[in-house]
């Protein structure tokens, strides 16, 4: 048995005994003595910087980050049901209630989940897409959904003027806009540009309506009726038409589009003859606009907790990162002197 004992300048205490138990064995024993409060504050000082790294969006937050980076998901879901107008479409928020459900049964983790039933707005749509911005990076999945009237998010919120920019900058590689509104199309034309890979969704095409379930009305399914057979279509094996053993976005699509629009012409159709005659009898068709090369998957990794509450502003994270930062150099800087 022999001892190394280690005596730099800031290093006295550590001792560390190795013990030769067998030719090809031996055992290791660290000790730590003395000014405990230095490695402390140094753990302190670590700990701070990669704090910092996870609220600030730098290059710094990249670094420390970027070994063992999971492919999180964060998911906005939308939806307004009651209008100024009176144009109400009170369905108990059965669209976000529908998504929420697909997603935790996916393994999505509720902070990860910002969902917004009420009024919506420049400011609420913007808030949310921060959300997004401050939380997802490169690698992971985003969801944003929207039900809301069509004619309501084009000319009374001005959805083209500010979210197709704001969308399209968005740091994620796997982007998944889903509208469920009438000629929810037209909400995805600014997209068509969009050069990072993505899938956006409306439930019909520009020029037709989409209809939405209300439960006075005494049919089966409550809510917009393409969400429901998507969100459900997700979380069905039957769905996997590969049969792979998971439902990618695509064979979702693929199998909700005939149940949706066999449901309006067999059910709604013969129950709402206006309606059947606004469309011209021709349910609606959902749209797909797969800008995603490969296969897009829901399944996603477990994360941390998000960086920032929704509407969080980032001036803060950097100030209160700046505070750390100072206390921390403070604090070491007077035990260092103590030391002297
Ligand atoms: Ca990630
Ligand atoms: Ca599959
Ligand atoms: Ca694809």
């Amino acid at each position: 048995m022999f001892s190394i004992l280690i005596r730099p300048k800031y290093f006295e205490s550590v001792i560390i005994n190795l013990k030769r138990v067998r030719t090809d064995k031996y055992i290791v024993n660290l000790s730590l003595q003395g000014q405990f409060h230095r490695y402390f504050l140094l753990l302190l000082l670590f700990g701070s910087l990669y704090y910092l790294a996870g609220i600030a969006p730098s290059p710094l937050g990249s670094f420390l980050q970027s070994n063992g980076n999971p492919r999180e998901g964060w998911a906005v879901l939308m939806e307004m049901n009651f209008y100024s107008s009176g144009n109400d479409l009170g369905t108990g928020y059965a669209d976000t209630q529908k998504w929420n459900l697909t997603l935790q049964t996916l393994g999505w983790q509720t902070h990860h989940i910002l969902i917004h039933q009420g009024e919506i707005t420049r400011q609420t749509g913007e808030a949310a897409l921060h959300f997004l911005a401050m939380n997802a990076d490169a690698n992971d999945v985003v969801l944003f959904f929207v039900f809301a009237h069509g004619n309501y998010l084009l000319t009374d919120v001005h959805w083209n003027t500010w979210f197709p920019q704001q969308w399209m900058s968005l740091e994620s590689h796997e982007k998944l806009f889903i509208v469920a509104s009438c000629t929810s199309e037209l909400l995805l034309q600014p997209l068509y540009d969009d050069p990072s890979s993505h899938i956006h969704i409306a439930s019909t095409e520009g020029d037709e309506y989409a209809w939405a379930g209300l439960p006075e009305e005494g049919l089966p399914i409550i809510g917009e009726i393409f969400t429901h057979f998507f969100t459900n279509a997700l979380i069905n094996g039957s769905a996997d038409s590969n049969t792979d053993g998971e439902v990618t976005v695509e064979e979702a699509f693929e199998f909700a589009t005939p149940l949706s629009r066999n449901y309006i012409t067999s059910v709604v159709f013969p129950a709402f003859p206006d309606f059947a005659e606004m469309c011209d009898n021709t349910a609606p068709h959902p749209v797909l606009d797969d800008n995603y090369p490969d296969s897009f998957s829901l399944q996603v990794d477990l994360g941390d907790p998000p960086l920032m509450p929704s509407g969080f502003p980032p001036e803060l994270g950097f100030l209160l990162a700046g505070i750390i930062v100072v206390i921390s150099v403070f604090a070491f800087a007077f035990y260092m002197r103590q030391r002297r």
